[in-house]
């Protein structure tokens, strides 16, 4: 299976495709990727024997029907562009948060309020997220706000805890893809650190284009409140993931291509790449002391943090590295070694001394634990152990902090104490609170990309396999197998009594402040009138919903028209949403109870055009409905 990367009768598609990925890199040559080649045959080839071992299904009995889970589970949709909110232990999907992608059932995309979070970036339709992380106080899970990235569209968005919808987004400028994605976990979550990835020129206007040497990445900081980029940092190399610590100090990056290369081979051609480490005072001291520039038309400030700068430290570590993660107990960063089979240790108390010069940036590992082939990411359960995914042997590895970091030393002995098959080439994989000083070691979940054989087939494409595993006792279990669709690279898992939902909206929301604000120009009350106003070629049409009727039954526009249709849903009771559809018109939104909905469309058709309520809300359901008559212009 040995594919060469320059044979012009390969297909791109085939040399870059993901199964052939190691593979390829493989026929690139090194004695490390050889083994990662050899890993990718026995890992993704023959995977079979490895299933029986496990005992699924029992995630099934965990939760009866009728009882609630204990965790909410935020689960990153990938490519779908969306968040997915889980129960856990049973796995049950909970609801959906459109983010990036336009969503038929809610409207998200179509209506007024979504276009206003999404603002510009409108425009796009699609979306990549990789990594949800709440928001936090004193490193402790607040409830208030999830954050997500879009690589696809180099966006950061913030979706509110107590109704579970997007309420900020925010385009970061001068960077290209937006990967890692973490908060500040002390005192608070005031700013969020997001990793720019891609390199390219500085601003990206057309100038350089052919000049790789001027190509950068920047490592963003955004205030988590305003959601507004604060100030940006160049770096060499390519930012990957992220992680802060528990003193709202330091904030490390893994960062892989410090060949600055254009091409696979290139990128992966030296034994070690870098984590860098930001030290977050000296960049808001230089901002502050005006030593920045600004790129482009952006009046974001830019401090120089490439390597030899005093605000940066870079760490060469082995190879390509990925995942970072950083200990619940506050003393370590690790970082995943991807193309090297270990992983680093950096204790985090030495990060002062290297800042002031005192010791060399290797003096701040302490432990290199050889894991297996393609350490990606690293949880915690708070009791000492990491838990670490190796995608090419398709396992998770089980090991103890303090033995590596004595066998680092030179002591003899394992700090490896199980390796679990899990079921394929796991990703991420995140512990119950493991991200917080809470970490309390109940459950794991590993995001296996690939599935194979492990559920009816469906096509071509195959769902990911999200696995839950039991690590409460001494052995990690296997007791659910989870399908999920395009892809979810990360989630996390938060304890139920940290997050407290709306049941109804309140009136005075500020989602949906904009049709407020309209009706009181209009002289509307929105929770009383049914009206239409005109106002020259635009109309905005009033209207109340109980189920099971619209408080209009019909209304009257010219061909041509501009029209906005606002919903108050004035039902009280829990669960009686409402829908607004308008046939032939691409119309869709959701109007749950005490929410008011707009959207805006052209009424392009004269005739009779009917509109009905989509949201299965009463035995009369089907006769909520009612008619927008058309006059031909
Ligand atoms: Cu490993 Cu985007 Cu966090 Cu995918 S990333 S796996
Ligand atoms: Cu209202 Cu269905």
């Amino acid at each position: 299976m040995k594919i060469d990367p320059d044979d012009k009768n390969v297909s791109e598609h085939v040399r870059i495709s993901r199964r052939m990925f190691l593979g390829s890199a493989a026929a690139l040559g090194g004695a490390g990727m050889i083994a990662a080649g050899t890993g990718l045959a026995t890992g993704l080839l023959a995977p079979t024997a490895q299933a029986a071992s496990s005992k699924t299904g029992a995630g099934h009995g965990v939760i009866a029907p009728g009882e609630l889970d204990e965790y909410y589970g935020f689960w990153s949709g990938g490519h779908s562009g969306e968040v997915r909110v889980l129960g856990l232990p049973s796995m049950r999907e909970l609801t959906r948060i459109p983010v990036f992608n336009v969503d038929s059932a809610t409207g998200w995309g179509l209506t007024n309020e979504s276009k206003d979070v999404l603002g510009d970036s409108s425009k796009y339709l699609n979306g990549d997220c990789h990594h949800p992380h709440m928001s936090m106080t004193d490193g402790h899970y607040d409830g208030k706000y999830v954050f997500i990235n879009d690589k696809a569209n180099t966006r950061v968005a913030r979706i509110r805890c107590d109704v579970m919808k997007t309420d900020k987004i925010v385009e970061v400028p001068n960077v290209s893809a937006i990967h890692g994605l973490r908060v500040q976990k002390v005192p608070h979550t005031k700013y969020l650190f997001a990793n720019g990835e891609y390199e390219i020129p500085l601003p990206n206007d057309g100038r350089d284009l052919n000049n790789t040497e001027n190509y950068f990445s920047m490592f963003n900081v955004i205030d988590a409140e305003k959601m507004e980029v604060v100030f940006q940092v160049i770096v060499d190399g390519n930012l990957d993931n992220t992680d802060a610590d528990y003193q709202g100090k330091y904030v490390a990056a893994t960062c892989y291509n410090s060949e600055k290369g254009m091409t696979l081979p290139e990128m992966i051609s030296a034994e070690r790449d870098w984590v860098v480490v930001f030290n977050i005072p000296r960049i808001e001291a230089a901002v502050k002391a005006g030593k920045f520039q600004t790129i482009g038309d952006s009046k974001v400030p830019v401090v120089d943090g490439r390597k030899g700068s005093d605000l940066t430290r870079y760490i060469p570590v082995p190879k390509s590295p990925h995942g970072l993660n950083t200990a619940p107990d506050g003393k370590y960063f690790v970082a995943n070694g991807k193309l090297s089979p270990t992983v680093s240790v950096i204790e985090i108390a030495r990060l002062d001394d290297l800042f002031s010069d005192k010791i060399k940036p290797r003096d701040t590992i302490v432990a290199e634990p050889e894991l297996g082939l393609g350490p990606l990411h690293t949880a915690f359960d708070g009791r000492g152990n990491a838990y670490t995914t190796v995608f090419i042997d398709s396992q998770i590895v089980k090991w103890d902090v303090e033995k590596a970091v004595r066998a680092y030393n030179g002591e003899k002995v394992n700090y490896i104490s199980q390796k679990l098959d899990v079921h394929y080439q796991p990703g991420h994989n995140h512990t119950s609170m493991g991200e917080t000083r809470d970490a309390d070691g109940k459950w794991l979940v590993a995001l296996c990309k690939f599935s194979k054989d492990r559920f009816l087939k469906a096509g071509p494409l195959h769902p990911e396999n999200d696995q839950l595993i039991d690590i409460s006792g001494d052995e990690m279990r296997i007791v659910h197998d989870g399908p999920t669709y395009a892809e979810p690279h990360d989630c996390m898992i938060v304890h139920r009594s940290k997050v407290k939902t709306k049941k109804v909206w309140t009136r005075d929301d500020p989602f949906f402040a904009g049709a407020k604000a309209q009706a009181e120009k209009d002289g509307v009350i929105l929770e009383m009138d049914n009206k239409v106003i005109r106002d020259g070629n635009k109309v905005r049409v009033y209207m109340t919903s109980i189920a099971p009727s619209f408080g209009l039954t019909d209304f009257t526009v010219k061909q041509g028209d501009e029209v906005t249709v606002f919903v108050t849903n004035l039902d009280i009771v829990e669960d009686v949403t409402h829908g607004f559809c308008l046939v032939n018109h691409g119309v869709s939104m959701e109007i749950s109870p005490q929410q008011t909905s707009s959207i805006t469309f052209k009424a392009d058709k004269p005739g009779v055009h009917w509109y009905y309520c989509h949201w299965f809300c009463h035995a009369l359901h089907m006769e909520m409905r009612g008619r927008m008559l058309v006059e031909k212009a």
